[in-house]
């Protein structure tokens, strides 16, 4: 009987630890299946854009039920709310109700088809040319320069971009040119290590073109393929600011005249207008050769995008949606519009 009774547990044990082996096996691969994730799409990155005007769409035809002046106020608010910009909402109203006029359009139902062409049409007619891409030329070293407030994204952006560069088997120098917090030099170079990158570093408080001297230098010698400048985000208000970026492009020229081949101001999306205020006062400091809109993914108000490129003659190069390597991607009307209106 006791014996019985101890072959009894013994099984029981047995099955017990066989199953519980089972579920860890399972666990542990679906937990694998998790960390292969495919890039999101760009739709799912700015679903809280889309949200703020697609969704918002539906409402109000929904509400207003029939063509008419309220219907193009509460489309007007739509805009302004997303952040499209007060001069760039209005047009695109004027937009719209020309063609409706014009094609006698009398159903709700086109009124989204109309207002997603407009808005790309607006888009496509100002980002018509090639220039409009951070495109790679092929001379070395391909020197980028990144300017912009504290915070943005400046440093990340680099980092994404030294990962693209590296992944093509480029080799990448980043120059730690933002001087001023030891956290900032050392934040650098952390990413350098993570994305295969080399760094040019001083100490905190040293002069950033001494810094930028060193790292043109070493790039031209050592035949860098691109080389990342990373620069201070004190305030834009600060003359300092402004004279220091003209010191710095002043430096790169004097080793490499026709450098820097970019020079990209990075903005924050969620700031809003504040995004555009700093893209003028930037632009009237230092010659930008494009802008790098950030954390879209963390807003409604992706309609920057629309109010930016409608109000300044700055191309929107590249954007940002996100914290890792994949979260940089290149500019693209169409998409943006299939994103956000799809
Ligand atoms: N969600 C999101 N966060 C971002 C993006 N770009 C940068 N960030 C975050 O913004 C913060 C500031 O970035 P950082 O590169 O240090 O800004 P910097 O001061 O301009 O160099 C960090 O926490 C980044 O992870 C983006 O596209 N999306
Ligand atoms: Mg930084």
């Amino acid at each position: 009987m006791d014996t019985n009774l101890i072959i009894y547990i013994a099984i029981a044990l047995v099955v017990i630890i066989f199953a519980s082996l089972l579920i860890i096996l399972k666990r542990k691969q679906t937990s694998n299946a998790k960390i292969i994730v495919k890039p999101q799409s760009l739709k799912n990155k700015l679903a809280k854009t889309k949200n703020s005007l697609l969704g918002k769409l539906a409402e109000i035809v929904n509400i207003r039920g029939k063509i008419d002046d309220d219907l193009m106020d509460d489309l007007e608010e739509m805009l302004l709310q997303a952040d499209v910009g007060v001069q760039s909402s209005g047009d695109i109203i004027e937009n719209l109700k020309e063609k409706i006029r014009l094609d006698k359009i009398t159903s709700t139902d086109d009124v989204q088809k109309y207002l997603e062409e407009i808005i790309r049409k607006l888009l496509l007619k100002d980002y018509g040319r090639e220039t409009d891409h951070l495109q790679y030329e092929n001379v070395k070293p391909f020197v980028v320069l990144f300017t912009g407030v504290n915070g943005v994204g400046k440093t990340t952006t680099i980092a994404k971009l030294a990962k693209r560069f590296t992944q093509s088997g480029k080799s990448v120098l980043m120059v730690a040119a933002d001087t001023f917090r030891a956290a900032a030099i050392d934040q650098l170079a952390i990413w350098a290590e993570r994305t295969g990158a080399d760094i040019m570093r001083q100490q905190e408080g040293s002069d950033p073109s001494s810094v930028v001297y060193d790292g043109m230098m070493k790039a031209v010698n050592k035949n860098y393929d691109v080389v990342l400048i990373d620069t201070a985000g004190r305030q834009h208000t600060k003359v300092n600011l402004m004279n220091e970026l003209t010191k710095i492009k002043r430096t790169v020229k004097k080793i490499m005249p026709d450098a820097p081949h970019e020079t990209l101001l990075v903005v924050d999306a969620t700031t809003g207008q504040n995004a555009i205020t700093q893209a003028e006062l930037f632009n009237k400091a230092t010659d930008l050769s494009g802008l790098v809109l950030t954390k879209l993914d963390g807003t409604a108000k992706g309609g920057i995008v629309i109010g930016i490129k409608h109000q300044l003659d700055i191309p929107v190069k590249l954007i940002g949606v996100g914290e890792t390597y994949n979260d940089l991607r290149d500019f693209d009307v169409n998409e943006f519009v299939e994103a956000i209106f799809e």
